[in-house]
């Protein structure tokens, strides 16, 4: 009989218009009107940049990335940088050299590093003084490696390091490529919904299109900056994850707000940072907002100044809203919660401004151009109905282009008729506002960062006395998931600890990836018969 029905919802808002523009010609599209305002700031060092300095320095850049360094358009680089105002101008020359950009937790380490950078055939590292020795150690594993860029740090050119004037000088005979929308911009990592992380490739087309379906008024409620007002914007959140880069970093500068930035997070940096910017937008992962609402330092008035919050990247518990406004003793300020993924530019659906109180715990109604239907967990088949949950399916042109040098990976995320499958649980209501309520795929989520079970698993592994282990996501109230292990040893390796595990572990990877919900020694891990790991069984296990 064919195939069965699809029930395919569409977005409430229409269809968006995408100009035939690059990321940077995009981003700075609107800011003739706003050039001496500020762009970016430092909330530490209060290093400051206007939009038309950021702008034209992006220009420079470009222009001297192709004439002091090797790199070709087309060659990838990696930055190394934690959240400074130079993020947006490394990145943007990059892009306007024509190079494809992959960005790294600055907290990575090496082994981190070396497997990222090396899939996406880095040529160049961006770094600070802080990273460089790990940038170094890492560059030697890179075949036809050609310099590293250390930002505020010295040359050492008999190492081929280069300093930031290399990329200051002007070189104004050198041509700009010509960049396509449909080339690929950025590489961003994500283990999708299952095995190791692998490249997102998102095109310039992907992320300017994410930005403009934000910019349905009916969406969000902003107005162009003018000489007496302009939103401050107080983010922490990496510039290395798609929410960082493109919702924040790309998004905010495209409608001339003034981003504070944090290098690293402490809670007195960022009251500090509440108390000298006076934000009046603050994005956050549900994490930071618990923090905000239960750190005793932080007062409602180091919060009065703020008029919206932007929430995404994991599930925000009900009730917590309440619990905000309840702290800030007033309730005229509006919290967005949007859902997304890396592969999705980031943003699926949006809350509107405007939603109900009757809709709290919703992540909101589709962005323009998006499509959605949602399936049986067990026969595929649409529900067909609101108030079904099933694994959420979305279309849209903010979906990446595909998973770097993995065909097959692409193929299982994206199926023939272009539905990308988002592991997801989700149901939607009768006025069609989708409410997250489960996950099928394997990722864990740590304070909105992806860990990735299966990378975990093969470090396990390389322990000795380790005969197989499984990865799971165990609820946490403060960090929404902790990873916990369950492990088989060895016969012969009865004195492994469940701690030599977790240091074992914890010396290999990026803080908020270790084992922290701890380690379960088992005589066998539950699989079926093809070999997958039954992680159902261990969750029953472990509640
Ligand atoms: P990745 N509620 C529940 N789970 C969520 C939510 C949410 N609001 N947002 C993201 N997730 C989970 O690649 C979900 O499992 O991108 C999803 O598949 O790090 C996974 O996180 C994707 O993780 C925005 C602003 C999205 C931020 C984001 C976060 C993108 C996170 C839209 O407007």
């Amino acid at each position: 009989f064919g195939k069965y029905s699809t029930t395919v919802l569409k977005s409430a808002y229409g269809e968006v218009d995408v100009p035939d523009q690059t990321l940077s010609q995009f981003v700075w599209s609107s800011s003739s009107g706003w050039k001496n305002l500020p762009a970016l700031t430092c909330g530490i060092s209060g290093r400051s940049y206007t939009f038309g300095a950021s702008e034209n320095l992006c220009k420079v850049g470009a222009q001297a990335f192709l004439a002091n360094t090797g790199l070709k358009p087309g060659d990838r680089i990696g930055l190394l940088l934690p959240n400074v105002p130079e993020y947006m101008v490394a990145v943007h020359a990059a892009l306007q050299a024509g190079l494809i950009v992959t960005f790294a937790n600055p907290l990575y380490t090496v082994p981190e590093l070396t497997r990222q950078f090396q899939s996406a055939k880095v040529r160049c590292i961006i770094t600070i003084p802080q990273l460089l020795e790990a940038a170094q150690t890492v560059s030697k594993t890179l075949a036809n490696y050609d310099c590293t860029i250390n930002i505020g740090g010295s040359a050492e050119p008999e190492q081929r390091i280069l300093g930031l004037e290399s990329l200051l000088s002007p070189s104004e005979n050198v041509k700009l490529p010509e960049v396509r929308p449909s080339d690929i911009a950025v590489l961003l990592y994500s283990s999708g919904t299952t095995g190791i992380p692998k490249g997102v490739m998102l095109t310039h087309r992907n992320l300017v299109t994410n930005i403009i379906q934000l910019t349905d008024r009916a969406l969000i409620d902003y107005s162009d900056p003018t000489d007496e007002f302009q939103e401050t914007v107080l983010t922490v959140l990496p510039f290395f994850h798609i929410y960082g880069f493109n919702t924040i970093l790309n998004y905010m500068t495209y409608i001339g707000a003034h981003l504070v930035t944090i290098p690293k997070f402490t809670p007195q940096d960022y009251i500090a940072c509440l108390e000298n910017h006076k934000p009046t937008v603050l994005f956050v992962v549900p994490s930071l907002l618990l923090l905000l609402i239960t750190h005793p330092e932080v007062t409602p008035q180091h919060l009065s100044s703020v008029k919206k919050i932007f929430c995404g990247a994991a599930p925000m518990k009900k009730g917590l809203i309440d619990q905000f406004f309840k702290k800030i003793g007033r309730n005229d300020c509006t919290v967005s919660q949007g859902y997304g993924m890396t592969e999705t530019s980031p943003s699926v659906t949006i809350t509107p401004y405007t939603m109900p109180y009757s809709k709290s715990g919703s992540c909101g109604k589709l962005l323009p151009s998006t499509l959605a239907r949602v399936i049986d967990l067990t026969d595929g088949k649409d529900v067909g109905m609101p108030n079904k949950s099933g694994e959420l399916l979305v279309k849209g042109p903010q979906i990446m282009k595909g998973y770097l040098d993995n065909p097959k990976a692409t193929s299982e995320a994206i199926d023939i008729d272009g539905w990308l499958h988002t592991g997801d649980v989700v149901y939607y209501d009768e006025d069609e506002y989708f409410y997250v309520v489960d996950r099928t795929k394997e990722l864990i989520k740590v304070k909105g960062n992806q860990v990735s079970p299966t990378e975990l698993e093969s470090l396990i592994l390389e322990m000795q006395g380790v005969a197989d282990a499984a990865v799971i996501g165990i609820p946490d109230n403060v960090a929404g998931e902790l990873p916990k292990a369950y492990v088989v040893k060895k016969p012969g390796f009865d004195s492994v600890t469940p701690e030599q595990v977790q240091e074992f572990v914890a010396s290999k990877v990026a803080t908020y990836k270790k084992l922290a919900a701890g380690v379960t020694f088992l005589d066998a891990i539950p699989r079926n018969s093809a070999g997958k790991i039954l992680r159902n069984e261990l969750k029953n296990l472990s509640s």
